[in-house]
């Protein structure tokens, strides 16, 4: 007879629970799915034949070297590559020891929970928001305590209150966790005056802003913003980034910009979990970014996913009934749905799924599991050709279930 080890699990682990994210990934790579669900790129953007023939530039020039462990903070020339490219894109200026190479974004998240949260620990975090950063805070069984997010960014009186009302009562805020551009998921940028704001309010409470910032790059229209870590001038900013939505997540590697106290801790937090990020993945980033394949990449990229939003925006405007509303982000990967309040958009992706469509559901993004008219749609996996195609099928759903519920006139 088996064991059964539930009674021998951890605390931190009896609190685990999934990602909705992936577990609608196992569903949606059924070939006959149309997915707007997983923020994936299109895997028609992945540079095949730049990434191949650096692979075989490596191996000739580098052998079995870029096969080796590489130290945990990560391997030189890709470290260098990205201070370069930050001073550029970002406009911070940072040294060698203030960056940290990760496993993907994910892992920084991780990495942060594990440097900073003791249980009982409260963050402060947008509703809605990454449903992955949440999930990776309450693993150190952390308090995650919401601010509003609008057409704006987060509600920066909100956030006011909602600190105060936190320290009225004693208790420790450790950080505030933020993606300023084409947040996942409503797909909204903080406004200027939000970002200089933010940092009044964390320099006043002295708290940690966590700046996750996977999408700045992927701007379709408007001005850009400047990064918060570029305002920031008493180290309170730890800025993370990603090659992930830009060039490829397989190759998971990301990376962690910040004080040199806050990476030497991440980088021993890093040790017991995998030693080092994949050293040959990184190599070829390094080689990525520093030989100039980059810009046009990402110029290609940008050109590709502003017809994808493009050809969503037309056909959610044709297609949706009276009474459902959306986000119009300028860059990023999401569109946010509203449908009328009584709507619930779990049941209606059970409803989705059978007309084989698929998205997120929008109460998987509120810490509090509020949101339940709400939904994520993802433009930049979908071909071309299915984008129409399947926001039809998901305005046929709405419009039988609005009609159920005697919505449909709203
Ligand atoms: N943060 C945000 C806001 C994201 O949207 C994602 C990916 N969807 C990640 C972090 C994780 O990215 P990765 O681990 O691929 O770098
Ligand atoms: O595949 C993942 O889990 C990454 C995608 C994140 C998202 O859909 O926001």
């Amino acid at each position: 007879m088996k064991i059964s080890p539930s009674h021998l699990f951890s605390e931190r682990a009896k609190g685990m629970k999934a990602s909705e994210i992936r577990e609608l990934l196992k569903l949606t790579e059924m070939p006959d799915i149309i997915s707007f669900a997983g923020g994936l790129p299109s895997p028609a953007a992945f540079p095949v034949d730049a990434v191949e023939k650096i692979v075989a530039e490596l191996m000739e020039e580098k052998g079995g070297y870029v096969l080796q462990y590489g130290t945990t903070e990560g391997v030189t020339a890709l470290r260098k590559a990205l201070l370069a490219r930050l001073r550029e894109t970002q406009g911070f200026e940072a040294s060698m020891e203030n960056i940290i190479i990760t496993a993907g974004s994910q892992q920084s998240l991780d990495l942060v929970g594990k440097v900073f949260l003791d249980p009982g620990d409260n963050v402060i975090v947008g509703a809605p928001t990454y449903l992955a950063a949440t999930n990776a805070f309450r693993l150190f069984q952390a308090n995650m305590e919401s601010v509003p997010i609008e057409e704006n960014g987060m509600d920066m009186d909100y956030l006011e209150e909602k600190i105060r009302q936190i320290e009225r009562h004693s208790k420790s805020i450790k950080f505030i966790y933020v993606i300023p551009t084409f947040q996942n998921p409503m797909g909204v940028s903080l406004s200027v005056e939000g970002r200089k704001r933010l940092l009044n309010i964390a320099r006043e409470h002295d708290l940690l802003i966590l700046e996750d910032d996977p999408y700045s790059e992927l701007r379709y229209e408007g001005e850009k913003l400047p990064s918060i870590k570029s305002m920031d001038e008493d180290g309170r900013v730890v800025y993370m980034g990603t090659i992930s939505k830009v060039l490829a997540p397989g190759l998971r590697i990301a990376w962690v910009v910040g004080e040199v106290d806050i990476i030497n801790k991440m980088i021993l937090a890093k040790q017991p979990t995998d030693l080092c990020t994949n050293t040959l993945g990184q190599h070829i980033a390094a080689k990525y970014i520093a030989e100039g394949y980059i810009d046009p990449h990402i110029e290609k990229i940008r050109k590709m996913y502003l017809e994808k939003r493009d050809l969503m925006l037309k056909a959610l405007k044709e297609k949706m009934p009276e009474g459902v509303t959306w986000t119009n982000p300028e860059g990023g990967m999401f569109i946010w749905l509203t449908l009328p309040e009584g709507m619930n958009a779990r049941s209606t992706l059970e409803k989705a799924i059978t007309e084989k469509v698929a998205y997120v559901v929008g109460d998987a993004f509120f810490p509090d599991g509020t949101g339940k008219n709400t939904l994520r749609l993802n433009f930049t996996n979908a071909d071309n050709e299915k984008i129409d195609e399947g926001i039809g099928r998901l305005a046929a759903v709405f419009r039988r279930e609005m009609a159920d519920k005697g919505l449909e006139n709203i």
